[in-house]
């Protein structure tokens, strides 16, 4: 499967038969067929039962014809792992009982064996490499936007508390982040001796730094996670929404290919990382709302721009929406075979 797939292809900069297309939340509630699997479930127990965790992360794949298939999880399943208890609010998102406030509460944090505390992920991940016909994305949230749930305790708009906590004690901030990357070191490793084909650690907020910020209290720990999971040999995928000004610094991570959200064009984010790394991006999500002649001419725009040199994934600038209505799955296919058909043989 490996060599053949376009996926890993890009990744690695190789050319590729057509782009490799998959979608960040490309599981979720526009499907028919797993709203229907919410009402039974919640989405923590989605997580939790393997056999209905496969379904619903093999969904996409057999309805969209994407060329990889990620893990149906939540970046909050790995925090109930370290002890910080949480629930997923309807219209809301994650909600932390007991938000960290304290040195205690940090101390008190475990960097847990996944094994032991979280077998039924590595469960799913075994079941979908004996079964999927492309590779498996394994994931982790990244520290700063791991931290930001922790301890706001729900989505936050200014990070008021995380940052006071990253300028007031940066003793306290540095110590935080490093259990939380060897948290995501060990738990990214388990997850690629199940079956992970390649690890795309999401960094969703971190953009809400200044490039000073980043560079100071977020750089050094994430060149520590990168440097310990470069032995694995998978592609490192690392993305983060609004990180234009950022992409220099995350050319220093140690991450192979960069998700880059739909306010840089790919030209610039290339130009802004340098040439040697594979670039993952970034149709704005809300075109998938568009009439289809605005959606194709964006997508062509963006693939123009990108096929001039291999290393190149298609996918949105950030997840699917949950919106009502929903984006229509139909929307979704023709997408994924217009990138398909239009960058075939190129
Ligand atoms: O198909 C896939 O992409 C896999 C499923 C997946 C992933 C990769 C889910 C299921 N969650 C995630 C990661 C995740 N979770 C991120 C990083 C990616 C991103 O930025 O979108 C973040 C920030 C979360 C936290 C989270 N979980 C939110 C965001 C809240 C906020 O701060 O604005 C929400 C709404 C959730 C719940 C959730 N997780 C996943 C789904 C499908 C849902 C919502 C629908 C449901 O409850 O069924």
């Amino acid at each position: 499967m490996s060599l053949e797939s376009t996926f890993l292809q890009a990744c690695a900069k190789q050319p590729v038969n057509h782009i490799p297309v998959w979608y960040m939340r490309q599981a979720g509630r526009y499907q028919p067929e797993y709203r229907a699997i919410r009402e039974k479930h919640s989405l923590v127990e989605i997580c939790r039962i393997p056999e209905l965790c496969f379904e619903v992360t093999k969904l996409p794949v057999k309805q969209l014809g994407v060329d990889a298939a990620i893990l149906f999880s939540d970046i909050m399943i790995p925090i109930g792992a370290m002890g910080l208890d949480f629930e997923i609010k309807e219209s809301v998102g994650p909600i932390i009982a007991s938000p960290l406030r304290s040195k205690a509460d940090i101390d008190n944090l475990q960097v847990f064996h996944p094994e032991e505390k979280l077998p039924y992920v590595l469960k799913t991940i075994e079941l979908l490499k004996d079964d999927l016909s492309v590779p498996l994305i394994g994931f982790t949230g990244a520290p700063f936007t791991l931290a930001s749930y922790m301890i706001e305790g729900r989505p936050s708009r200014n990070y008021i508390r995380t940052k006071q906590l990253m300028w007031s004690d940066k003793a306290l901030w540095t110590a935080l982040l490093d259990k939380l990357g060897a948290m995501i070191v060990r738990y990214a490793k388990a997850q690629i001796a199940a079956g992970a084909a390649a690890i795309q650690l999401f960094d969703s907020w971190v953009g809400n730094l200044s490039v000073a910020d980043y560079r100071e209290y977020i750089l050094p720990t994430m060149k520590n996670i990168f440097t310990e999971l470069k032995d694995t040999g998978v592609p490192l995928i690392y993305f983060g929404v609004q990180t234009g000004e950022l992409l220099t610094s995350f050319a220093q991570t140690g991450a192979t290919v960069i998700g880059v959200d739909w306010r840089v064009p790919i030209q610039a984010a290339r130009a802004r990382l340098g040439y040697h790394f594979a670039v993952q991006g970034n149709l704005d999500p809300i075109l998938l709302f568009a009439p289809w002649e605005i959606l194709e001419q964006r997508t062509r725009e963006i693939l123009d721009a990108a096929m001039d040199r291999p290393g190149f994934i298609f996918n949105l600038g950030h997840g699917v929406t949950h919106n009502d209505p929903p984006v229509a799955v139909d929307t979704l296919r023709r997408l994924t075979k217009f990138v398909h058909e239009y960058t075939e043989g190129k």
